[in-house]
């Protein structure tokens, strides 16, 4: 690609296609509807200050999470682009209890959805980034059966697709299918996704190091000498740069492109941790691997935990493959046995 030469999502998706003769143009499509569904989020979270979209819904998620109006407008927005396509059976969501199932008399399709449709929300109204992740899982159910949340529990390491939008400075979209990461920016002036960042691939050592500290004292001793030995160097790792945002999707992204580790450790507050597996560790699992990073829960591979449940929470310990491996260490050594 010379510098003038401009490659939009959906040229780069077809291309990719093509390398897959098999392939039925399902899984194409099925991306197209997640970009028509990050550039009208995009359009609204760039005028939420000028809206009165701003604010709570005055409702809390399955999770217990105020849901802002943005919340509920990026859910159902993800949701309609996909719906009614005929290339999804169910949908879930962070802000769904239960998976949502295609509506009787709408077509069904072969792939699964599930979804953070707008994570960090609680920095909406202080215009801090915030981002959607998607996992896409092939359906495991009898095709003519209903859908439902068998076909949404399903391992990491089962994704077909993965990725995220960060409203940030600029609007990017970050996906994988297994075939590397790609990064595309939104070019407003013509709304289209532009390839900006092609095969992404992030640094075997970061530089910085995301956590939220004040929960130190909630931590158990191997964690907090984990935080330590990355806040003040502790043998071959050098002491790294402190930079948390309290936003996934930004935060990750950060450490995807520039090198870093990323920790929501279980604590007593949270003894499984505070993020959702299925639709915030797990697809940011596949993208952080594909991009020769690695994602665990302290000890196992994100990518190898089997969800029991759909909102099911993760410690997360994600980022360049030598600091999560450097952590993993130190919390395998003290970990008590997973039952
Ligand atoms: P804390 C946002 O609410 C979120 O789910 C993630 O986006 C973010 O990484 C995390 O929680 C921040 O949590 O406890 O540090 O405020």
């Amino acid at each position: 690609m010379d510098g003038s030469e401009v490659i939009t999502i959906e040229r780069f998706i077809m291309e990719q296609e093509r390398l897959h003769p098999e392939a039925t143009g399902e899984l194409s499509n099925l991306l197209y509807d997640l970009c028509l569904a990050a550039k009208i989020i995009s359009r609204h979270v760039r005028r939420a200050g000028l809206t009165d979209i701003l604010g709570t819904a005055g409702a809390v998620n399955v999770s217990g999470d105020l849901q802002q109006k943005l919340d509920l407008f990026a859910n159902e927005t993800v949701r309609h682009s996909i719906q009614h396509t005929g290339r999804v059976c169910v949908t879930a969501s962070e802000e769904d209890e239960e998976p949502v199932p295609v509506p009787p008399g709408k077509p069904a399709g072969k792939y699964v959805v599930l979804y953070d449709p707008l994570d960090g929300s609680a920095n909406i109204d202080v215009n801090v980034s915030i981002g959607t992740i998607f996992s896409i899982h092939r359906r495991v159910t009898r095709k003519n059966g209903p859908a439902g949340v068998a076909d949404c529990l399903q391992a990491g390491k089962k994704q077909i697709a993965a990725g995220y939008i960060l409203y940030g400075s600029s609007t990017m979209l970050v996906y994988t299918t297994g075939q590397g990461v790609h990064g595309f920016t939104l070019d407003p002036t013509i709304g289209e996704f532009l390839l900006s960042h092609p095969d992404i691939t992030t640094p075997a050592v970061g530089k910085y190091y995301s956590v939220n500290e004040s929960n130190w004292n909630r931590w158990t001793p191997p964690v907090q000498r984990v935080v330590a030995a990355f806040k003040n160097g502790e043998g071959r790792i050098q002491p790294k740069n402190a930079r948390y945002i309290g936003s996934l999707v930004a935060d990750f992204h950060r450490n995807l492109i520039s090198g870093g580790i990323f920790l929501y450790p279980a604590d007593t507050k949270n003894p499984h941790g505070k993020l959702r597996l299925l639709y915030e560790a797990a697809p940011l699992a596949l993208v952080v691997e594909q991009a020769g990073g690695r994602a665990t829960d302290g000890c196992r591979s994100i990518l190898d935990i089997s969800p029991e449940k759909l909102h099911q929470k993760t410690p997360l310990v994600i980022g360049s493959k030598d600091d999560v491996a450097f952590a993993a260490r130190i919390l395998a050594a003290e970990a008590v046995p997973q039952k």
